[in-house]
């Protein structure tokens, strides 16, 4: 049999490995340690296209946003060294965000480890916490076999990243092996017996809340369990930057259970006495600080149901704790003979009511009114458009207000990671073109990945940038001033002009100073057809929906004296 194969080197075997894999695009920024596998995807290049970007930060959160999308790994290639430490950032964006992703990392040649050669980082050690999986292939014959071996590991339970190391003496050399087949997805079901002990437990809660949040879903997984959730008339949030799981519109939603919580949802949520959790991790963001559930024991009857089965009883102890992907729980629940009572009616109806009152957008300071202008971009985006966005106050404005309409209209990170929104939103655009993508980005946020300017226009990505500028770090600011009023710290930005700059980069640029001229300006950035940047001029007072930056400082000098 071998003697049929044709003679490959480790580059090309590694392409034909990620064809074989059903992997189509690639993102990445190329290095000389792995020049033999560049080689090598020349050769596919019909059937895997490669992005190439300009920082390998972004290049590692567009892989990542790939893989949200998709719910196939999103993949990535890094130089050794210096490319491994830029990408790190989306891979761990990717590991909190339960992001399926196979990384690709230059090495040292084999005959120089151990000796910190140039650019020589052992990645077993560095990417040991951020990673499922992290090995090095050092035998050329064996790459299909630890490819099929990654993506395995990324999608199986609860997905992540998976990286693989390539020492350049091993992609250099040949070898006659087969290709390995497509990878099979391992999916934990509920068995019978823990989903009728599910519906046992929920027929006798009176104030039921089901909290839906964590990776590994898909459109058709959410769609099945909020026709589900609607049958049975059952209230449900959504775990913190998951807010696209559920249909924001549906009578049954009541909010997102995440950071800057709805008070009156985090008392609901308190008060439920039987909580169906599915998919979530109940991390810190979405417990406010591990105070919504108590520890180890929560007071409401817990179902939690995981992919991973060590995350269950990892921090709470669950009344049942089912092993199960959300897919397979979707689809187990979907099966169940429908619940049907009128005794939760009243408790939904009110969480529901609660949640519409929480996005009446209040007036804020200036001329930008974010809120107003969320509320437009609702109205006028298509149903299916995506909205990403990184970390800062600016993304208050969209989690707040918007309403996401269902499964990959939402790309933000749980990490809480800078730099996120722009390279997600290409990384999105890449992987569906049709689909429709706006960006929310701070000043301090789109300086982090904002180069990637260059690949929008060179991969003509047109996708829609808000950089809402006010001209600071003001989630930092908020925090000094509510702890140390009036103490000022390395949150000033002295910025660019951003619509000037996206034109030097020839995409669309155009400054809106107030919100009666945003509609117009969006319009013009739509027509553009490219990339495009509006520049939202936001006073610096206009910080939370809540509280004006001055309303802070006056409340903690109170609160000193
Ligand atoms: C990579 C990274 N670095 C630093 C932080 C800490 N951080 C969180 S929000 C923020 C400021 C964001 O500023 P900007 O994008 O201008 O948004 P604003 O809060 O002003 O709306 C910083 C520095 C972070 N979350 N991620
Ligand atoms: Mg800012």
């Amino acid at each position: 049999m071998k003697s049929d194969l044709k003679t490959r080197h480790g580059g090309r075997i590694l392409a034909d490995a990620l064809v074989a894999q059903s992997v189509k695009l690639a993102f990445g920024v190329p290095g000389e340690s792995y020049l033999p596998v560049l080689d090598g995807l020349y050769d596919v290049r019909e059937q895997l296209a490669f992005i190439v970007c300009r920082q390998e930060g972004g290049a590692s959160y567009m892989a990542e946003a790939c893989g949200k999308l998709t719910g196939e790994p999103g993949v990535l290639f890094v130089t050794r060294g210096p490319g491994a430490t830029n990408g790190a950032i989306g891979v761990h964006t990717g590991f909190q965000d339960s992001t399926p992703m196979v990384v690709f990392i230059g090495q040292v040649p084999n005959e120089f480890a151990e000796r910190e050669a140039f650019q020589e980082i052992d990645y077993r050690r560095m990417y040991g916490q951020m990673a499922k999986w992290v090995a090095q292939i050092d035998r050329v014959e064996r790459i299909p076999e630890y490819v099929s071996h990654a993506f395995h590991t990324a999608m199986a339970g609860r997905p992540g990243p998976v990286v693989l190391a390539l020492p350049e003496d091993m992609l250099f050399s040949q070898a006659a092996v087969a290709d390995v087949p497509r990878y099979h997805t391992v999916r934990p079901s509920p068995s019978p017996a823990e989903v009728s002990a599910l519906r046992e437990l929920l027929l006798k809660a009176q104030r039921p809340f089901v909290l839906i949040g964590g990776g590994g879903w898909n459109r058709d997984a959410c769609l099945k369990l909020q026709r589900w959730i609607e049958a049975a008339g059952l209230p449900v949030g959504t775990s913190f930057r998951c807010q696209d799981l559920f249909d924001n519109r549906s009578p049954s939603y009541a909010g997102d259970v995440g950071i800057g919580i709805n008070p009156k949802l985090a008392q609901r949520v308190k008060e439920a006495d039987v909580l169906l959790v599915i998919g979530a991790r109940l991390g810190e963001m979405t417990t406010s600080g591990y105070t919504l559930i108590e520890i180890p024991t929560p007071r409401q009857r817990m179902i939690h149901i995981h992919p991973d089965a060590e995350e269950l009883g990892r921090v709470y102890q669950p009344q049942i704790a089912i092993h199960a992907t959300p897919r397979a729980c979707a689809k187990a629940l979907a099966e169940l003979p429908p619940i049907e009572t009128p005794r939760w009616k009243a408790w939904t109806e009110a969480a529901r009511a609660e949640f519409e009152a929480w996005q009446t957008p209040p007036r804020s300071p200036g001329k930008i009114q974010m809120a107003e202008i969320v509320r437009w971009l609702d109205q006028n985006m298509p149903p299916e458009t995506a909205y990403t966005n990184g970390a800062g106050n600016f993304a208050t404005w969209l989690h707040r207000f918007h309403r996401y309409r269902g499964f990959g209209t939402q790309l933000a990170p749980t990490s809480g990671s800078m730099g996120y929104g722009f390279p997600a939103a290409l990384g999105a655009k890449v992987t569906d073109p049709t689909k429709p993508v706006v960006c929310f980005a701070g000043d301090g946020d789109f300086q982090m990945t904002g180069q990637e300017l260059a690949t929008a226009v060179q991969y003509k990505l047109d996708v829609i940038v808000l950089v809402i500028n006010n001209n600071m770090l003001g989630t930092i600011r908020m925090h000094q001033e509510r702890h140390y009023p009036e103490r000022v710290m390395a949150t000033d930005l002295v910025n660019p002009d951003f619509a000037a700059l996206a034109r030097a980069y020839g995409a669309f640029g155009e400054v809106v100073e107030r919100t009666e001229d945003f509609p117009a300006a969006f319009e013009r950035a739509r027509a553009s057809g490219g990339p495009a940047i509006l520049e939202l001029k936001l006073d610096p007072e206009a910080i939370t929906p809540r509280q004006s930056l001055s309303e802070i400082r006056a409340e903690a000098l109170t609160k000193a004296h």
